[in-house]
């Protein structure tokens, strides 16, 4: 008996099934800004038993200059980082973007999508470019529209980021509009960002209103997962506060957004609600709060880092689990991107 004849849009529909795509920036070591609000969610992700592909956007982070041995250590140690924290590379894809060409070719057609005004108003490259906008690169510009062809050329329905990334989720879905109209067809998914949980925004220990980062000038700013007992105590005692005690309700953390941080980060490490912690500690001062908050993030973060200590002994291993998810990422992604190029009509003859 033959086959069915599958119509484009069967195939297409098809596809829409439930898939979650997301990405780190390799540029530069991990913090708790990245575990929280992306890589614990990413591991919930893959064990709700979704289709789960994970990737080191190398890619992205030479948008700003990278030393490339660093850069290499990095994506090695991002990985390592993956799966000391739960990414099972046989369940999820995980893997390094430059090793899928489909990225950089839907990215560019996505630039002949996007219109200049939608990338003027990222808030992500006007903090990044500050006042020297002038001078950074095109490619910083241009992050959305490659980051929106990471997700599309998967047909990903389901993207888990952090807080600060859900503007270029919306330009993604305004992307994905515009192309199925400018084309006639209902060809990629409107995606779904998942935004979820009590630190979806970690913010600087030093400044309560600026993001954690893992660019940030003060190592003092941030927890990085490979930060040890000794120095993740330090910095969460020396982290900035206010003199007062905690309060009494959440909505007393209002005006408060250094202990509002302190008490969202260890909500989420203890898998409590804000409202939880508070009971626990309210009236408390930061000198009882700041070590018990310590000796949680020590407990959840230690069994992390000294896995990815483990893994990173062996550097060939990374690279064979990282070419391995490439493979897997590329037959799902090449077929998609073949019917791009369809779509806009570019002649693929070579055999
Ligand atoms: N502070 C944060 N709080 C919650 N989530 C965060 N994420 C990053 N920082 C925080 C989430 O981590 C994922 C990967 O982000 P990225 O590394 O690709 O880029 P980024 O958001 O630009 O992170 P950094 O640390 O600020 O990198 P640099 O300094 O290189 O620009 C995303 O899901 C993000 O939401």
């Amino acid at each position: 008996m033959s086959e069915p004849v599958q119509t484009p849009q069967a195939i297409a529909n098809a596809a829409f099934k439930p898939r979650i795509f997301s990405g780190i920036q390799p540029s530069g070591g991990l913090t708790l800004g990245n575990y929280l609000g992306a890589l614990k969610r990413f591991v919930q992700k893959q064990d709700e038993g979704i289709q789960t592909i994970y990737c080191l956007v190398d890619m992205h982070a030479i948008t700003t200059w990278q030393d490339p041995a660093k850069l290499r250590h990095a994506t090695r140690e991002g990985a390592a980082a993956f799966i000391a924290a739960g990414i099972d590379p046989a369940r999820s894809i995980l893997f390094n973007q430059s090793q899928v060409s489909a990225h950089v070719e839907l990215g560019w057609i996505f630039n002949c999508v996007a219109r200049m005004g939608w990338m003027s108003r990222m808030t992500q490259f006007k903090d990044k470019a500050g006042k020297n906008s002038e001078n950074v690169s095109l490619g910083l510009y241009a992050y959305p529209a490659l980051m929106a062809a990471d997700i599309l050329a998967y047909h990903a329905t389901m993207v888990p980021v952090g807080d600060d990334q859900k503007q270029h989720l919306e330009l993604t879905r305004d992307i994905a509009i515009k192309f199925n109209n400018d084309y006639g067809v209902d060809f990629f998914p409107v995606v779904e960002p998942l935004i979820e949980g009590a630190a979806t925004r970690v913010m600087s220990l030093r400044d309560g209103t600026k993001k954690m980062s893992k660019s940030d000038p003060s190592d003092q700013s941030r927890i990085n997962l490979t930060d040890d007992a000794d120095v993740i105590a330090a910095k969460f005692r020396k982290a900035k506060t206010d003199p007062e005690p905690l309060p009494e309700t959440a909505f007393g953390l209002k005006d408060r957004p250094e202990a509002r941080n302190l008490v969202n980060i260890y909500a989420a490490l203890a898998d409590q609600s804000v409202d939880q912690v508070i009971a626990d500690y309210a009236g408390k001062q930061f000198g009882t709060f700041k070590p018990a908050l310590a000796d949680l993030a020590v407990s959840k973060l230690g069994p992390i880092a000294a896995e990815m200590n483990r893994l990173m002994q062996d550097p060939g291993e990374i690279d064979r689990i990282l070419g391995a998810g490439a493979d897997r990422a590329e037959a799902i992604a090449r077929p998609i991107v073949d019917q791009v190029y369809d779509i806009t009509g570019m002649i693929r003859s070579r055999r």
